[in-house]
């Protein structure tokens, strides 16, 4: 293991912020964990729609009753599988285990692939990732600030930039494409139509629940009830970690925000490297 930064660790090439994972951690996921076929797991490249699904899938597994989601943090309810207290959190949870993960599907759990477990892997737009990521970077203490939007494109654009980078992560991904145990959603997508990618949920999951459930998951899982409640918004996290000066974890939740963020130039440069290293696939953002 290296270590970049005081911010940041290197695990097998890949960047990390340094203060929630560690070479065990990661470790532990890719190659010790057993996955159980009623595992569920949540993938995202980060500001994808992560909390957005944590919160779909607790109120799935309650048909739609709202007490998971106001009682339990969501870190807690539906836990990354990479960070350092994923052991303790999973190894003795009751079945089915709701689990979250960031890692790129070459450090994903070994054992998931042998089994009959669900994932749920969420893509969102690559530029609104950069600008979300960007404001989340201002905000926590884990992040490396760079000094700029500009800089900051840089490094997203980079392969320094966190686990392995968008393009790598997503590109691995999408291999897995025809698994039928692997849905994939977009955050565009969801955006536009909750309910229909909530009952796709339910349906990919074999959880049949009711119009009035289904109703309740969407209402719960709504932006604007998960920037109220304290249980998702990340409210709890202790101020060294997150300066809450700075702004909300739920910001905007729109698509389409870069474009009050990226210049011109930026906007081509960001295209140029896009159509390099995404010639082969086809993904629509609109
Ligand atoms: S993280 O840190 O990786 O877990 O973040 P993640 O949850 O993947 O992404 C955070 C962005 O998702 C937006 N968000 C939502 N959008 C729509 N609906 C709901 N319910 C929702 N919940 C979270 C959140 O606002 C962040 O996007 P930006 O663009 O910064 O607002």
């Amino acid at each position: 293991m290296l270590t970049i930064s005081r911010k940041y660790m290197e695990f097998n090439g890949m960047r990390l912020p340094a203060v929630i994972h560690n070479e065990e951690s990661l470790t532990y996921a890719w190659k010790e964990f057993q996955t159980r076929d009623d595992d569920v797991i949540n993938i995202t490249y980060p500001k994808s729609g992560t909390t957005w699904i944590q919160e779909i899938l607790s109120l799935v597994y309650s048909n739609g009753d709202p007490t998971p989601v106001t009682t339990e943090l969501s870190w807690d309810r539906v836990p990354w599988i990479e960070q350092h207290q994923a052991r303790s959190k999973l190894e003795n949870r009751p079945s089915p285990r709701l689990i979250t993960t960031h890692l790129p599907v070459q450090f994903f759990p070994e054992s998931f692939f042998k089994t009959n477990a669900k994932a749920i892997c969420t893509i969102r737009n690559p530029k609104d990732v950069c600008v979300s990521l960007y404001h989340f970077s201002l905000m926590v203490e884990f992040m490396e600030i760079r000094e700029n939007f500009q800089e900051f494109v840089k490094y997203f654009l980079s392969n320094e930039a966190l686990f392995c980078g968008w393009f790598e992560h997503v590109k691995g991904w999408l291999k897995h494409k025809d698994n039928p145990n692997i849905l994939f959603l977009s955050y565009e997508d969801m955006l536009k139509d909750p309910r229909g990618n909530v009952v796709k949920i339910c349906k990919f999951l074999g959880k049949d629940l009711d119009d009035a459930a289904i109703d309740s998951v969407v209402t719960h899982s709504s932006f604007k009830a998960m920037k109220e409640n304290p249980m998702s918004n990340y409210s709890a996290v202790p101020d060294y970690l997150f300066n809450k000066q700075q702004g909300t974890f739920h910001r905007k939740g729109v698509s389409g925000d870069w474009k009050n963020h990226f210049t011109p130039e930026q906007e081509e440069e960001f295209n140029r490297i896009y159509q390099e290293l995404m010639k082969d696939i086809n993904l629509d953002f609109s």
